[in-house]
């Protein structure tokens, strides 16, 4: 039995330089396992609660001290003894600890930071890789890493509406092959940008952020990126987009405010996702094409884009198993993107990722705006198999933690490890194909 002896937590930062918790939990064994929890910027509306402190004598009020203070008041004599491998029971004395429906009492970030920890902790005990302890098995796939290289919308101070633009290296055979083709044309988008006399400043995820004639212009700037590093656009490396339309949804129209200041209602910006597909055939996946409170909307795009490309749903479902499963009801989407910690607990994102497969949805894990150091969710991607991860562009430590991290994994594990590659998309391809 893996007995919880010892849990603590300190107030560190993130990425952005604001505040996070870092939690550190140790077993009877000696054994510890530390969790730092990343926070979003274009956060969806019904996430599980942050908790911060409001208290603007302390970092702009966004200090976690009243989340440490219940990681150690109330979550510490409630798990002390108790097993940390047993997750599930774990993550249940959280909820019942916190007892709201969004975790607005102890925090979303308190109770992450416990129930990672927890499974940090058990894994080193056990002197496994995390991936193995969650998931134990003889073979594993690599997921397709989405490379955001281009950014917009809230996370940087350009005139480009869409939030990310991402590379996804669908034609290599291993994941090194993967990140050595991205991290190329990441390079090649930088001299490009350069001779055409863009600014190469780096966002919150490291992608650039140039001031840009237009949202089309990215598109163009990334082909060129991919051609000239010497790939196939597409079938070696794809696009995907995040363009986060949430943030730009006003009033019931989407409004490009950041650049023509043209607005939209659902059905048009549906029709410009339609024309994009069929410009653009190298996009793979798009997320977030519209906004969390237009659910008619997200249902008629699923309606019509749906058989052609992958639909992920991140705002809108919040990795929230009730919510998804509302979803799924009402035909919204066909992917979901998995946050940790817009839900809070590892056992509700396993649920989550368990419905998606159970309805042929595939499911993507992601990192937040705001990151650390810490490279779980490199580890979850492939414990859980879902082939699929987005953690930032090829530069900024925070990012290529997770990447490094990716490569470790299957320089260990050798020949039990399979890159996934353009398989992850063979549904659509598919029909793509037909369709072209
Ligand atoms: C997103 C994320 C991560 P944030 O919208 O998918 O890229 O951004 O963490 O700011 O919500
Ligand atoms: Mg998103």
């Amino acid at each position: 039995m893996a007995k919880i002896a010892s849990l603590d937590a300190l107030e560190i930062l993130d990425s952005r330089g604001n505040p996070t918790i870092q939690v550190l939990l140790s077993l009877d064994s000696g054994a510890i396992g530390v969790a730092k929890v990343p926070s979003g910027a274009s956060t969806g509306k019904h996430e599980a609660v942050e908790l911060r402190d409001g208290d603007t004598k302390r970092y702009a009020g966004k200090g976690v001290r009243k989340a440490i203070e219940n990681v150690l008041q109330v979550i510490r004599p409630a798990v002390l003894g108790i097993d940390a491998s047993e997750q599930q029971a774990l993550d249940a004395t959280l909820l019942t600890l916190d007892g709201t429906a969004n975790k607005a009492r102890l925090g979303a970030n308190a109770i992450l930071g416990v129930s990672i920890a927890a499974a940090k902790a058990t894994a080193s005990e056990r002197n496994e890789p995390l991936y193995h302890y969650l998931a134990p098995r003889d073979s594993y796939v690599l997921p397709v890493p989405m490379f955001n290289v281009l950014n917009g919308g809230r996370h940087a101070d350009n005139n480009v509406d869409f939030q990310e633009f991402m590379i996804a290296p669908v034609g290599a055979s291993t994941f090194a092959e993967a990140l050595q083709s991205a991290s190329e044309t990441f390079h090649a988008l930088k001299e490009i940008l350069k001779s055409k006399g863009y600014e190469t400043s780096v966002g919150d995820e490291g992608g650039f952020a140039p001031r840009l004639r237009s949202n089309e212009e990215a598109m163009e700037l990334l082909r060129t990126a991919i051609h000239k590093a010497g790939y196939r656009i597409g079938s070696g490396i794809a696009i995907n987009l995040d363009p986060a339309a949430s943030e730009f949804y006003e009033g019931g129209l989407y409004v490009f405010s950041k650049s023509d200041q043209s607005k939209r209602s659902s059905g048009e910006m549906i029709e410009l996702w339609a024309t994009w597909l069929e410009r653009y055939p190298e996009i793979y996946s798009l997320e977030d094409g519209l906004a969390e409170d237009d659910w008619d909307g997200w249902a008629r795009l699923t309606q019509r884009l749906g058989p052609k490309v992958q639909l992920v749903a991140d705002d809108i479902f919040v990795t929230n198993p009730e919510i998804f499963a509302r979803g799924v009801q009402r035909g919204v989407g066909n992917s979901i993107l998995i946050k940790l910690n817009q839900i809070g607990t590892i056992t509700e994102t396993l649920h989550c990722i368990e419905l998606a497969r159970r309805n042929g949805y595939t499911a993507v894990i992601s990192h937040r705006s705001g990151e650390t150091d810490d490279t779980t969710i490199a580890d979850f991607a492939v414990a859980t198999d879902v082939q699929q991860i987005k953690t930032g562009s090829v530069c900024r430590g925070e990012r290529i933690s997770k990447y490094n991290r990716l490569l470790e994994i299957e320089h260990e594990l050798g020949q039990k490890a399979r890159y996934a590659g353009k398989n992850v998309y063979s549904k659509w391809r598919h029909s793509q194909s037909q369709t072209r």
